[in-house]
C-alpha cells in the first residue's frame, strides 16, 4: 500500500470520526476567492475561465466510456471541458495521474457515499452537462476517470497527453 493511499484513508476516517462522514460539508463552504493563486497539482491547476483557449466536449455513457477518450493538449493551455452524461446513471470525470485515480477508485469502493468536490472533477447527473476549466501546467501523460464505484474498473478512463512547450 502506498503512503498517499494510506493518508487518504486516514483523512476519510478522521472525517468520519468528526461526524461529517461525507466531505459534502466542505463542499458547501465558500471556495477560496478567485484572487488566490490556484493550487498546483501534479497534473496542473484550476484554469481561469477568461484564459480558455480551447473547448473540448466529452461524452460519458453507460457503456462506461468517455468519448473521446484520448486527447493531446499543449503545456500551459487552459481547456474548458464540457462534459455530458448521456447515460441513465451518475457519472463523473476526475483528472489525475493513473495512480491517483486507481487509489481514489479503491477508496470509492470502500466508501461509496463519499462525496467530494474539487476543481479537477465534475459529477454529472443523467442527461446533464458539467464543466471543468483546467490549465495543464506540466508536460506528461495524465488520465481522467469516472470513480463511481465499478466504473473505473469497467474501463471508464481516458488519457491526456500534455506536449511540452
Ligand atoms: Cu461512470
Amino acid at each position: 500500500m502506498k503512503p498517499t493511499f494510506r493518508a487518504a484513508v486516514v483523512a476519510v476516517l478522521v472525517a468520519a470520526a468528526g461526524g461529517a462522514f461525507a466531505h459534502g460539508d466542505a463542499a458547501h463552504q465558500p471556495k477560496p476567492s478567485a484572487t488566490a493563486a490556484p493550487a498546483e497539482t501534479s497534473f496542473g491547476r484550476t484554469g481561469d475561465p477568461k484564459r480558455v483557449t480551447r473547448t473540448v466536449s466529452i461524452d460519458m455513457s453507460d457503456r462506461m466510456r468517455f468519448t473521446p477518450s484520448e486527447l493531446t493538449v499543449r503545456q500551459g493551455e487552459t481547456v474548458r471541458f464540457v462534459v455530458r452524461n448521456s447515460g441513465k446513471v451518475m457519472h463523473e470525470m476526475v483528472f489525475g495521474t493513473r495512480t491517483d485515480l486507481a487509489e481514489h477508485a479503491e477508496l470509492m469502493k470502500k466508501y461509496p457515499n463519499m462525496e467530494h468536490e474539487e476543481d479537477y472533477m465534475v459529477h454529472v447527473a443523467p442527461g446533464k452537462t458539467g464543466e471543468i476549466v483546467w490549465q495543464f501546467t506540466k508536460a506528461g501523460e495524465f488520465h481522467f476517470g469516472c470513480l463511481v464505484p465499478g466504473h473505473f474498473e469497467a474501463g471508464m478512463v481516458g488519457q491526456i497527453r500534455v506536449r511540452p512547450k
